[in-house]
This record gives structure tokens, sequence and C-alpha cells, in this order.
């Protein structure tokens, strides 16, 4: 006998509005759309029992008419394929009344016949749900919670009941477990602890809410997918789903599959010492973004320059890191190359010029006592700064600008003396 075979999908935030480019907001937008069709065709052909939503299927409650019919479209694909659809209410798509999960109502089909296949969970009370094959048999039982409100502070997984049966058991939940490593990047909705899901019986627990892929509790069955498409410079890499073959009594173990069209990746270079022409650079860059390996995926790429390089004053002017995004998104085909300047300077020798008896070599030792002593740095400032600050948040206002002088002391005396 097989198993009880599903898709675990989480945050696929559709509806997301997006920052940046024209042209890579509108990709995104349709990625993320594309990336859940992909899932929906993924679990199509590979004849699974089911795709387990674990919260935030939408982004933003107000969905546009293309958003809501694509939806709409992937739950008429399952339904005609016999595949069953459940999800829980997440933060973003609470099950409340008075919120938009009821509306949506992916229950019914446009001449609002019930489609025995999909269910929402949208309480807080654990509800078991059985899942059958394509001839009738059941293969699993799916037990979910849902976010009523849009800030749910219970524990939900605390209530989920040890269930007496046969078929493999799911936990389908959208939580915040504390002691995952990425955590502290999420907000603390439903929060749980690992001991909730220590209980015997549940041969997999699918979560949602976090959106990096791992297991959430080390030796355990309890996974989350990550979000089915990156969204933004802090979700990288490859972005999908997890297929699950459920047994009962065994801890099942996932297999990430990927959906998303489009990539996000960062990469930090901070040795670009050696690199004398824009050329050059570009080159190096290039190789960088084919390093990133083989991939049928769209990429973006977020480059952040650091270290010494005497391309440093082109490279810290706005207009010409982006004409070099420009010829590398031609050399990578990226779909988006992003240049930042992750601390770039001129190379020089800053400890002779320090010890030099120079008027810069003062100043830059002024601006070190300075830095170490609130009351000289308070009695070197103007006391009208440029900028309007609280007074309670001055010192560390200063203290920011004070960072930054050394360097532009430096490159100024540098120009000074070229000139
Ligand atoms: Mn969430």
């Amino acid at each position: 006998m097989t198993g009880f075979r599903f898709l675990h999908l989480a945050d696929l935030h559709l509806e997301t509005s997006f920052g940046g480019r024209a042209a890579t907001r509108e990709r995104l937008r349709r990625a993320a759309l594309e990336a859940f069709e992909n899932a929906v065709s993924y679990a199509i052909e590979h004849q699974l029992h089911a795709i387990l939503a674990a919260g935030d299927l939408y982004d933003d409650p107000v969905l546009s008419l293309p958003t809501e019919l694509a939806i709409q479209r992937q739950m008429q694909r399952l339904d005609k394929a016999g595949i069953w659809f459940l999800a829980v209410c997440g933060n973003h798509d609470p099950g409340g009344r008075q919120y938009r999960s009821i509306q949506l109502s992916l229950e019914t089909d446009s001449a609002g016949a019930r489609r025995e296949r999909v269910h929402v969970f949208r309480d807080r009370d654990p509800q078991p749900v059985t899942v059958t094959d394509s001839a009738g048999q059941p293969v699993g039982v799916v037990i979910g919670a849902g976010h009523p409100s849009d800030a749910e502070s219970e524990n939900l997984a605390a209530n989920f009941p040890a269930l007496a049966t046969k078929l493999p058991l799911v936990g389908l939940l959208h939580t915040h477990v504390e002691s995952t490593p990425t955590a502290g990047q999420h907000d603390r909705y439903a929060p749980s602890g690992q001991r909730d899901f220590e209980r015997a019986g549940y041969s997999y627990w699918a979560l949602g809410h976090i959106h990096t892929r791992q297991c959430a509790v080390q030796g355990q069955p309890v996974h989350y997918p990550g979000n089915l498409q990156g969204r933004n410079p802090r979700e990288t890499g490859p972005k999908g789903g997890l297929v699950v073959e459920a047994r009962a009594g065994v801890a099942a173990e996932p297999e990430f599959v990927c959906f998303a069209p489009v990539r996000w990746e960062h990469v930090r270079v901070d040795r670009i010492a050696d690199r004398e022409s824009v050329r050059a650079l570009v080159a190096q860059l290039t190789e960088e973004v084919a390093a990133l390996g083989a991939h049928t995926d769209e990429l973006i790429v977020r480059i952040e320059l650091a270290g010494e390089t005497v391309l440093a004053p082109t490279l810290r002017r706005r207009e010409e890191r982006e004409a070099i995004e420009a010829e590398l998104q031609a050399t990578t085909g990226a779909l988006e190359i992003q240049l930042l300047d992750g601390g770039i300077v001129r190379p020089i020798d800053r400890r002779a010029l320090r010890e030099s008896p120079t008027a810069i070599a003062q100043a830059l030792e002024l601006i070190a006592r300075a830095a170490e002593d609130d009351a000289l740095l308070t009695e070197l400032a103007p006391d009208r700064l440029a900028t309007d600050v609280d007074a309670g948040e001055r010192t560390a206002y200063l203290r920011a600008l004070l960072a930054e002088l050394p360097e532009e002391l430096i490159e100024r005396s540098i120009a000074e003396g070229e000139a």
C-alpha cells in the first residue's frame, strides 16, 4: 500500500505589492501566480492526493480580479483532477467573518456548487478532515486550525489532539515556532514551541509563516517549505514546495521541488582591488553571477561591492552603477542586477596617512577621539544641525555622521592632491 501523497505549500502571498523597477514588479506579480500554477500542475501530473496550503495564501485582502480568477482557476483544475485542496487561514488571510477569505469561498465553484475536496480551516479549534483517493478510499487524515484574526496570539498547536486512527495523521498550521533560527524576522503570531509537536501519532506537520525552508523541530517531521516565490532580496535561493509521502506511525521525509520562476540571490564581492577598469569589473561580476550555478529560473541578483578598489569614486555614483547594472543584465541574462555600495574605499595606506605629519592626520585623530568621547563630540558639533533631531537621539545621530567622516576626508585629500 502506498502512503498519503501530498504537496505542502505555504506563504504563497499572492497579490503582494512589490517595490523596485516597474518591469521587475510586474514580473514578480505574475511569477507568484505562475508558481502556484506550477505547483498545481505538479500535483496533477504526479497524481498526488492533496495540496496542503499552510496559510497566507494571499498577501492583501483586496484581491485584484485577475488574482481572484487565477486562484479559482487552480481550484477548478484540482477539483477536476480529484485532488484535495486543504488550506488553513494565517495572519494575512484570516478566517473571521469580516475578512476576505469568507467571500473568496474556495469551497464553491462559480455556480455556487460545493467542491467536496476543498476545505479551508478558519477556526482556532483543530478539525480533522479525511482525505480520499480517486476511488474514494481514505488515505490520510489532516488536522488543521486557522487564524480567526490578523494578529492571533494564542498557541494553536497546543490544542491539536492525538487521534486514534490507522491512517497517517498530518497537522496543518500557520504558526511561529519560537525556536527556529530565522523566527526573529517574523511576527509572533500563534506562537508555538518544540514540545507542541513532539506528541506521538503525527506522521508530518505542515507548517507555514516562516519564509525560510527548514525543519522546524530537529529530529521531528515538522517542516516549513518556505514561501512559494521569493519576494525581496532577503528571500533568496530556489523556492517551491515539499512533496511528502506519509505513512501511519512513521515520520515522513519531505522532498523539495522548485516552483518559483524567479530566484533572488545575494552576492557580496569584496575583492575587486586589482580591477582597474569598469570593463574588467563587469567581466568579474559576470563570472560571479555565473557561479551561482546552472538554473532555469530567472535571476534577480543583488551584488554588494565592498573593499578597496581604484574604481571606488566611480562606483559610488548612482548613475555609474546603473550603467554597470544594465551592462551586467545584458551579459548575464538576469532579470535584474542591483549593485550596492557595501563600503567601497580607495586603496591607500590608511595607517601611513594617520601617522603622517599632516592636517588630515590630525583631523582623523580628533574624529577617533570624538567617537569615544561624547563630551568632545558635543563640543565639536554645531548647536543647530541641518536636520531636525530629537534631543534624545542627538548623540546617536552625531555618531552616525562621524562614522562617515574619515573616508570622506581621505577621499577629499586624495582629490585635492590629484588636482
Ligand atoms: Mn504569516
